[in-house]
């Protein structure tokens, strides 16, 4: 059978599930979108899955038409309904079908899509043996232009960020912010560890706030590792003993190499390797224990 898609309200097959070409996500990127993943049936961290999308939402000035209790609700029926009990998930909500112009006030029906579908994920060489990234030309957006916190629809600015990593042989790709300064990856967070503790960008250096970023900085809290939410340069990464990105569809991944530069010893670290571990344990407890 053919996978279910949820639109405004319904599942139908993927074939059906189709959205005006004059919605305001298709025309102008108009709409926001937000990632999950299901281990074992149960959704990772759901709340601020839902928290992220409602407030990129208020941010851009769109409503999104159902409650977040409804939209869990909505996202389990659709987990069920195509029978994925370990599956990535993707909550679209668009400004709808408008006019040409640029009018959000001129859209009037946002289009709510959720698909579940089964995950890709990066080969396990990648976790045992840590990623070789580059640095991309392509600056993340200055916040006072499209604030990275936003999940919006317009992703252009890590695509590029994106083709620059991919046609230097990498998967992702480091971005610095307006200042010159370390901001992210184009789909995951970054953190260093450099004696024995733990560096990573503030919300302010123009990053998404990870919801993995959030749950390794308190599984490091839980191992006693000090936790720096400070600027860091490229110069930090070249240093640091260890590095690793976290992201919904990565989870926790070793860097090894950074611009031809040896991340420390070039392979996985210890403290990244316990990160790691903790983060697989954290995923697949039940909430009752
Ligand atoms: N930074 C950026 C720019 C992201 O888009 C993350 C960090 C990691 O956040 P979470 O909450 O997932 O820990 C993201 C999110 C995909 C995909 O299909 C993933 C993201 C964005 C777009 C597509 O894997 N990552």
């Amino acid at each position: 059978m053919s996978l279910q898609v949820f639109i405004n309200g319904r599942l139908v097959p993927k074939e059906q599930a189709v959205v005006s070409v004059f919605d305001h996500g298709l025309l102008y990127g108009d709409g926001v979108f937000e990632g999950m993943r299901s281990y074992s049936g149960r959704v990772f961290r759901l709340q601020a899955h839902l928290d992220r999308p409602w407030e990129s939402a208020r941010a851009i000035w769109l409503t999104i038409p159902m409650t977040q209790q409804e939209m869990a609700q909505a996202v389990y029926q659709t987990l069920q309904v195509n029978n994925i009990s370990d599956g990535y998930i993707r909550l679209v909500v668009t400004r709808g079908a408008g006019t040409l112009g640029l009018d959000p006030n001129k859209c009037s029906n946002p289009q709510v899509i959720i698909i579940a579908d089964h995950i890709e994920l990066y080969p396990r060489e990648f976790y045992e043996k840590g990623l070789r990234i580059v640095t991309a030309s392509t600056i993340r957006n200055h916040p006072a232009a499209l604030n990275p916190r936003i999940k919006s629809l317009n992703y252009l600015n890590n695509i590029l960020a994106k083709i620059e990593g991919l046609q230097a042989g990498c998967v992702e790709a480091l971005m610095l912010n307006h200042k010159g300064e370390v901001a992210e990856c184009t789909g995951d967070n970054i953190f260093l560890v450099r004696r024995g503790e733990l560096y990573t960008p503030p919300n302010d250096a123009g990053i998404l706030e990870g919801v993995t970023r959030a749950a390794v900085i308190e599984l490091a809290q839980e191992m006693n590792l000090t936790v720096h939410e400070v600027p860091l340069t490229r110069h930090d990464v070249y240093v640091a003993d260890e590095c690793f990105l976290t992201g919904t569809a990565a989870e926790v991944v070793p860097v090894v190499e950074v611009d031809g530069r040896t991340i420390g010893s070039g392979s996985p670290g210890p403290i990244t390797q316990e990160l790691q571990h903790r983060f697989q344990r954290l995923v697949r407890q039940r909430p009752d224990g």
